[in-house]
């Protein structure tokens, strides 16, 4: 593969309604899309970081100085022969995933859009149609949490996701459970807890979650260890897990029962390929978590999640629950029945809207080679 040269761009989106979690709201959307151009193709790619470093330590900012400092200008002087390659050039280059995964999906996108086949194809991926639930914020009431609840099994998702935080939590499930006895109900905490608070986190027990997701800090392992003994939840990891050895070395401690695999937080697919591989060499269960992506970001998970273990619903869903319009053609729709279906069409799979990501860009740089 030949890249020629790579465009960095800021695009703004306000979020339909705010999303808030345990470390804070997010209103406005500023997302830096990927373009790699190679002898007339272009791949696109999204980095998923966050505006704030609170998820994890990368933001837009970060992102943008990493990309285009160190991580694109090493690409353009190495040779790829093939997307594959990116993953172990990029290892020198310590943590920064998301803005290393913006770059390598933009490539994956490139390559099988070259070949002309959808990227699913590429990575093996098997499924026609995934399952998909959705993640609700905390909001001002739990009256209001009720209604959205509502809304989105009206529109068919197959789980909810409730974020939860000291205050905003075993009497919130509660009483979802009260109105909804039978739905397939979790809860993610965002590292919101520590076993002083074990008491609390116990009383989930009873509510018959499907998971706690990310109950304590993302580098407290041995914590995770004994509050899985502690629990009948199963605790599904989110930021903890940065690559497969993390993943193998969670689950063979017994810190958690099922993990979650975001293609920016682990670096992109070839990475995030070896976490589900292990997952499943160890019968543990896997969905696709998301970061409020654009459609290119919501594509490319869309790819991810047609791998064979990804056998739980994940926090894919239609475009129109977070923007009045995406970037895509078509965007991104979720049947009755809670599915989204593969598409066809090589790459991604979906038309960015060029046109419109004009419309939404703040900034843009080209990054070339240098002689
Ligand atoms: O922890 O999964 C998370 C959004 C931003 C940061 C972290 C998380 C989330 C979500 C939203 O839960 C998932 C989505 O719908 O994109
Ligand atoms: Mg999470």
């Amino acid at each position: 593969m030949k890249i020629d040269q790579v465009e960095l761009r800021e695009i703004q989106m306000p979020l339909i309604s705010y999303f808030e979690t345990s470390f804070g709201r997010t209103t406005l959307r500023r997302i830096i899309l990927v373009r790699v151009f190679s002898e007339g193709v272009i791949g696109y790619g999204e980095a998923t970081s966050p505006e704030e470093p609170y998820y994890n330590h990368e933001s837009t900012g970060t992102a943008w100085h990493i990309l285009r400092d160190f991580i694109i200008p090493k690409i353009l002087r190495s040779k790829v022969s093939k997307p594959d390659d990116i993953a172990p050039l990029l290892k020198p280059i310590r943590g920064h995933n998301m803005a290393k995964a913006s770059v390598e999906t933009a490539i994956w996108d490139l390559y099988s859009r070259q070949l002309q086949k959808p990227l699913h194809q590429l990575i093996g991926g098997q499924r026609r149609f995934i399952d998909c639930g959705v993640s609700l914020g905390i909001q001002e009431t739990v009256a209001e949490l009720l209604r959205k609840i509502e809304t989105e099994l009206k529109a068919g998702y197959q789980r909810i996701k409730v974020k939860i935080k000291p205050g905003w939590d075993v009497e919130i499930v509660k009483q979802i459970r009260q109105k909804f006895p039978a739905i397939v109900l979790m809860c993610d905490a965002n590292s919101a807890y520590t076993l002083k608070d074990l008491d609390t986190l116990r009383r989930l027990d009873e509510f018959k979650l499907l998971m706690v997701e990310q109950p304590l800090a993302w580098n407290d392992m041995l914590d995770h260890i004994k509050l899985q003994k502690a629990l009948q939840t199963p605790i599904c990891l989110d930021e903890s897990i940065l690559d497969a050895e993390d993943a193998r070395k969670a689950i063979e401690a017994g810190a958690c029962k099922i993990i979650n695999i975001k293609l920016g937080r682990v670096g992109g697919h070839t990475e995030a390929k070896k976490v589900h591989d292990v997952c499943k060499a160890h019968s543990i269960p896997v969905w696709c978590g998301g970061m409020l992506e654009s459609g290119i970001g919501r594509a490319q998970n869309i790819t991810l999640s047609s791998l064979q273990n990804f056998v739980l619903p994940g926090d894919v869903s239609a475009s129109r629950r977070y923007f009045r319009r995406d970037l895509i053609d078509p965007e991104v729709e979720v049947d009755s029945q809670g599915r989204i279906r593969l598409p066809e069409e090589a790459g991604i799979g979906f038309q960015p809207n060029i046109r419109r990501i004009e419309e939404v860009t703040v900034r843009t740089e080209m990054v070339r080679p240098s002689m």
